[in-house]
């Protein structure tokens, strides 16, 4: 019997990837999504799966549609990708952040341990909960303590001990993937690596002349998305629930990403970008590099797609979708 896995947040980036995964891996795959009045803007990341997935209309907010789903679905494995995923943005909505991103988790949580208690539950944590905090060997792993500088990270650190707390109390497969920054042509494009370079195709096909930035002089640990999802799905299958950071070990600062990019497209920097305080945020998360040695010594996990062609790949993305509208 084909194993059955559900997603919330399936029309995201990471849901789709892993949704793509799953299905080559001959899963069934259900996914939960939130009622928009523009249906394209929900399904576009998944519309080529159309036929192969299921899609049930609920909302982490909602118990009684998770009861519903949950119980009609008996999954053997719960994926929780759903969140209000911007950092900045949740300094200015930052009750709905703790709600979705933290209560919306423990909804999630009760309704699986009262309807289906067998299957295994993977939470998307995030390196946005180390915040302020490095080891002395400039990396951040499991075992460094959380010190989130937003409301995005701190709601974060309640989904993450609340996980913990329903395999310990109630011996529940429950675990957390602790996932540094990861991206590709489907990341939403305000974030900063798909917003530099759309940008800065635009600016190349004489569509736009400015980008405009916050700092640029913080540190991301920039992954694929397609690599991060594979280890979702490992972290589910080890022998026993567990915590584990992903991550490539590698950091470079928001200024690397542009003159990576600017060069790549020959363009001047200095010409076209600009910043502005809006970008910016109440409290940065400064640094962040990931150590991911437990996984790949206990999962056997490693990414296989580099930094350049991950960016690489994102330019073209955009340099197809521009060149064929014009
Ligand atoms: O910012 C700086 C910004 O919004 C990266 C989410 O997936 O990863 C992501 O969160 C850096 C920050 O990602 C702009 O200040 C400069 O230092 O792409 P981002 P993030 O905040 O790191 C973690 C792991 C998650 O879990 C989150 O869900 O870039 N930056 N100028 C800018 N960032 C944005 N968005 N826009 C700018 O104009």
């Amino acid at each position: 019997m084909k194993k059955k896995a559900l997603i919330t947040g399936i029309s995201g980036q990471d849901g789709s990837y892993l949704s793509e995964y799953l299905l080559e891996n001959n899963y069934e795959v259900f996914g939960i999504i939130r009622r928009n009045s523009i249906v394209e803007h929900q399904r576009n990341r998944i519309e080529q799966l159309d036929n192969q997935i299921n899609l049930e209309y609920g909302d982490l907010m909602d118990s009684s549609s998770l009861e519903r789903i949950l119980n009609a679905v008996q999954p053997n494995e719960i994926y929780n990708l759903a969140a209000q995923s911007h950092v900045r943005i949740s300094f200015e909505i930052p009750h709905f952040t703790l709600q979705t991103n933290g209560i919306g988790v423990l909804n999630l949580l009760e309704t699986f341990r009262t309807n289906c208690p067998t299957a295994k539950f993977y939470q998307a944590s995030s390196s946005e909960m180390f915040g302020r905090s490095v080891d002395d060997d400039n990396c951040q792993r499991e075992t460094t303590r959380f010190e989130p500088t937003s409301p995005y990270g701190c709601a974060k650190v309640l989904a993450y001990n609340l996980v913990k707390h329903y395999r310990f109390a109630y011996s529940l497969f429950c675990s957390n993937g602790i996932l540094f920054n990861h991206e590709s042509p489907r990341r939403g494009s305000n974030f900063v690596t798909n917003k530099v370079v759309k940008t800065a195709v635009e600016i190349k096909l004489g569509l736009k002349n400015k980008l405009i930035l916050g700092n640029m002089d913080s540190y991301r640990d920039w992954g694929h998305s397609k690599d991060y999802v594979v280890a979702m799905n490992k972290i589910l299958n080890h022998k026993e629930p567990d915590d584990f950071v992903i991550s490539t070990g590698i950091t470079r600062s928001v200024r690397d990403l542009c003159k990576y990019v600017f060069a790549k497209l020959n363009l001047e920097m200095d010409k076209h970008i600009f910043q502005d305080k809006k970008y910016m945020r109440p409290e940065e998360l400064k640094y962040l590099k990931g150590d991911s040695t437990k996984a790949r010594k206990i999962l056997n996990w490693q990414p296989k797609i580099s930094f350049e062609e991950l960016i690489d790949e994102m330019i073209d993305h955009w340099m197809d979708l521009f060149s064929k509208q014009k």
